[in-house]
Order: C-alpha cells, then structure tokens, then sequence
C-alpha cells in the first residue's frame, strides 16, 4: 500500500515515515522544511541533533534497503501537492504538515494569520487533491484533544447524542478550542466532514493528545535517523520541557495552578495508531474521529514525576510555579473517551519509571545544547503585545 506522510520531516512524521515503512508500507515523504525554519526564527534547536532529509533516508536506506522518496514543498502550494498527487497516487495519506504550536500561534497577529492560512488552506488542498487525483485514497489527519478543550462534562470521541426539545441527533461534539493554532484544527474538521458529506471522501481524523518521547525502533537504529526533541517554551510540549529542565537544574516550569489535565501518549503509540487507522479505513463518505492518547495527568503530575525519576539518577529538580502565560482553566473536570483505537489493537506504552528514565538520560545526554534562555515563558496569551526574543533582545543591546 502507498502511503504519503506529508510534514515526514518532523517529529511526528519522521518516527511514523519510518515505522511504516518498516511494516512494508511504501512510503514517500513530502515536507517544506518549515519546522527547520522557525527554529532559526525563534533562536532555538531541537535537544537532540537531527540530521538533513536527504541524509536521514539515505541512511534508512543504507541501514534496511527500503527508499523513501521526498518531495519538497509547501502543502498550500496547489500546484505542488497536485504534482505530488499525480505523481505518487497514494491509498493513504497521513497529514501531519502544520504549525502545531500554540504559543507560536498567540505570539502576535503575524503569526495567528499565518498558522490559520498554513493549517486550514493546506488541509483544503489536501482535499481537493485527493477528490481530484486519488478519491479512494484515505485521508488520515492530525487533529488535536485540544478542539474540545475542558468541557464540564464528559468528552466523547468526535460525535455526542443530543436530546432538545423532544428530538434527538447524533451531532460533532461542542468544540471550545484554547488558542488560534487549536481553532485552525477545529477549522480543518468541518471542512473535512464536509468534504466526505459532500464528495463521499473519507476520512480519519486522530484527535490526538500531548505526544511525549524521542525514540522508536526505527530512529534507534544510526545516529543519523535520530528524531528531534524541542524543549523551548513555543514547540517544546510539557513532559518533554520537563526532563530537559531537570538534566539541567532548572526548575521545572509549572504553569498557575498546575491542574490542568490533558491526555497524553508515547511517540511510539502514536505510529502504531496512524498504521491501525491506515489498516482500518472508513467506509466511503464516512468522517470518523478517532480520540488518541493512552493516559491523563495533571502538570504537576507529570512534574512530580519528573522529579522523583531525576532524583534517582543523581539529579537536583525543584518544582516551580510561575504564573500562567496562557488562558486555560487550571483546574477543572476532564474525562475523555478513548477507546476506538484500543479496540481495532492498539496495546498502550504507559508512561513508566522506566521510561521517564531514559528520557532523563537522553536529556542529560545532550544537556550541552540546551539555552537556558528558550525556556521561561514569553509569549502571553492575554492582551499584552508580545515581544519575539530578536526584539527582545534589540532592546537589552540597545
Ligand atoms: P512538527 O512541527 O515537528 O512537524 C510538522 C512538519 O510539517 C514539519 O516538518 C514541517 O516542516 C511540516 N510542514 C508544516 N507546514 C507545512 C506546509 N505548509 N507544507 C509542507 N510541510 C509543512 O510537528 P509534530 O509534533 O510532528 O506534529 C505533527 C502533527 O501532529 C501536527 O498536525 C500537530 O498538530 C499534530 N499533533 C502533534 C502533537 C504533539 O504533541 N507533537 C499532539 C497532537 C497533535
Ligand atoms: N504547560 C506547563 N508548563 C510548561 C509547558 C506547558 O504548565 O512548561 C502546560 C500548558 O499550560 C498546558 C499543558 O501544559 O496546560 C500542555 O501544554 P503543551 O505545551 O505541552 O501542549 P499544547 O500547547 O496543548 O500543545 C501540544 C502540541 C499540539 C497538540 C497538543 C495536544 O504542541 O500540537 O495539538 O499538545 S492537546 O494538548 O491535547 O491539545
């Protein structure tokens, strides 16, 4: 089966890119390299040292003898994803091209455009490219747990019952989204439902939550297949900030109260649900939404955790509490559904000692990349203009 992973080049891409291909998929890559691109914007780098495309699947290829053909451009452009299209024709395509950070997404009205456009009119091409050259072709997309937000009720997987004034519907669950990137997300949904309504496309949308994690069989393999690891305070996620804080004695950035939940998963559940979605297509016309994470945690779950783990390995971590730079509920009631995927074979990695010691280790493996300045939170949420770190850091000179 031909499989094209767009956004393969990056950290969720690049681990399933090769896992599937590693399952005898054949897969092809095409990515623009924007990741790469604001990390010199932001004055940052991933923990971890990621080698050029090129060089990753040339070395996959050296090391298994499976190619990966790349095609390099940019999913808004329509004439380079419909030349992509015409010329890979995939079964199935796994779309992880976006900007996925949400504090990037609040940094100012630039970047909230530019998210929006990037997200929700690459998605839009997307679909048009698979009613035009493929329309079997599965679309399997990146959605996130954050289009729901923290409802006061319990979250189900895509679809709620609704009972009102004696009648009743099967109806998308109520969105209620935490900044402009989560709002693209929610924006993508509708224009997929309608286009498998309308076009009998279909479609899976992974409404995933936080991933955490490095490593998978596949990118153990050569130095030169490592995956990227962010711990700054726009694309670093949480438990992944967390271990790099603690490798270097910096108090680890809880954010207010520290009761926020979220669902979590290991990057190497995340490439076994992409393949069990991939393996598992929709019927024609139908928009299905899978909720993807494996366990829940407070912040200052995680936090504790982090902390007990690194104290076993020699390290001194301190927990802080800073105040939130984000409009979130800090506290509140979370229960999300996720059973779809356990029930077509997913078999969790759950977040062990073990686990959180490895990535300790890797941590302190590469603590000599870490800037101590990409960690402590900028970017505010609430109605201050923000000021990027190149400005920022004019005014100290200046
Ligand atoms: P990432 O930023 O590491 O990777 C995204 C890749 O897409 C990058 O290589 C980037 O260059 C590419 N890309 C972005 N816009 C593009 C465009 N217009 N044209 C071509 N390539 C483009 O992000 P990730 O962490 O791998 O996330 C992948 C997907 O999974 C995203 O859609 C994200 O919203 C979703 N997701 C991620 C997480 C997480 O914790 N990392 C959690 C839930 C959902
Ligand atoms: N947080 C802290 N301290 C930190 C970093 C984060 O307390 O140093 C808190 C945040 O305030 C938030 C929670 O941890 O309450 C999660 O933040 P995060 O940055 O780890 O994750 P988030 O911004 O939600 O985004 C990430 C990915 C995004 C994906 C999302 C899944 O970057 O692409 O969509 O996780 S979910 O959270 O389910 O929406």
């Amino acid at each position: 089966m031909k499989v094209l992973v767009l956004g393969g080049d990056g950290y969720c891409g690049w681990a399933t890119a090769l896992y599937l291909s590693r399952q005898g998929f054949d897969v092809a890559i095409a990515d623009n390299f924007c990741r790469r691109l604001w990390d010199y914007e932001l004055g940052v780098q991933s923990l971890t040292p990621i080698k050029l495309l090129e060089q990753r699947v040339a070395a996959w290829q050296a090391l298994t003898g499976r190619k990966i053909p790349v095609f390099k451009g940019d999913v808004t452009n329509w004439h380079f994803i419909s030349m992509v299209f015409a010329t890979f024709v995939p079964d199935a395509l796994v779309h992880f091209a976006e900007m996925r950070a949400a504090p990037y997404s609040m940094i100012d009205r630039e970047h909230a455009v530019f998210t929006q456009v990037n997200n929700v009119v690459g998605t839009l091409n997307v679909l048009f490219a698979v009613k035009d050259f493929a329309p079997q072709c599965h679309l399997v997309k990146l959605g996130t747990m954050g289009e729901y937000g923290t409802p006061n009720i319990d979250i189900e997987e895509g679809f709620i019952e609704i009972h009102h004034n004696g009648r009743s519907d099967v109806l998308p669950y109520p969105k209620s989204p935490g900044s402009f990137y989560h709002l693209s997300k929610v924006h993508d949904s509708h224009n997929i439902m309608f286009c498998c309504k309308t076009w009998g496309l279909k479609a899976t949308d992974l409404n995933q939550g936080v991933v955490y994690g490095t490593v998978t069989e596949e990118t153990v393999g050569h130095e030169d297949l490592i995956n990227r690891f962010d711990y700054d305070e726009v694309f670093g996620t949480v438990l992944n900030r967390f271990c790099a804080q603690a490798a270097v004695g910096y108090p680890l950035t809880v954010y207010g109260r520290g009761g926020q939940t979220r669902g979590f998963l290991d990057i190497r559940d995340t490439v076994r649900c992409v393949e069990l979605a991939v393996l598992h297509p929709p019927a024609e016309g139908e928009y299905r939404v899978f909720n993807q994470f494996t366990e829940q945690f407070t912040v200052l779950q995680l936090a504790e955790m982090v902390r007990q783990n690194a104290v076993k390995i020699g390290l001194k971590v301190e927990i802080g509490r800073l105040p939130n730079p984000r409009v979130e509920a800090e506290e509140h009631y979370y229960n999300a559904r996720h059973t779809k995927l356990v029930e077509i074979g997913l078999k969790p990695h759950y977040l062990s000692d073990s686990l959180l010691e490895s990535l300790l280790k890797i941590a302190v493996k590469y603590k000599h990349r870490i800037d101590r300045n990409a960690i402590a939170p900028r970017i505010q949420w609430r109605k201050t203009k923000n000021v990027r770190r190149d400005e920022d850091e004019h005014v100290l000179a200046g």
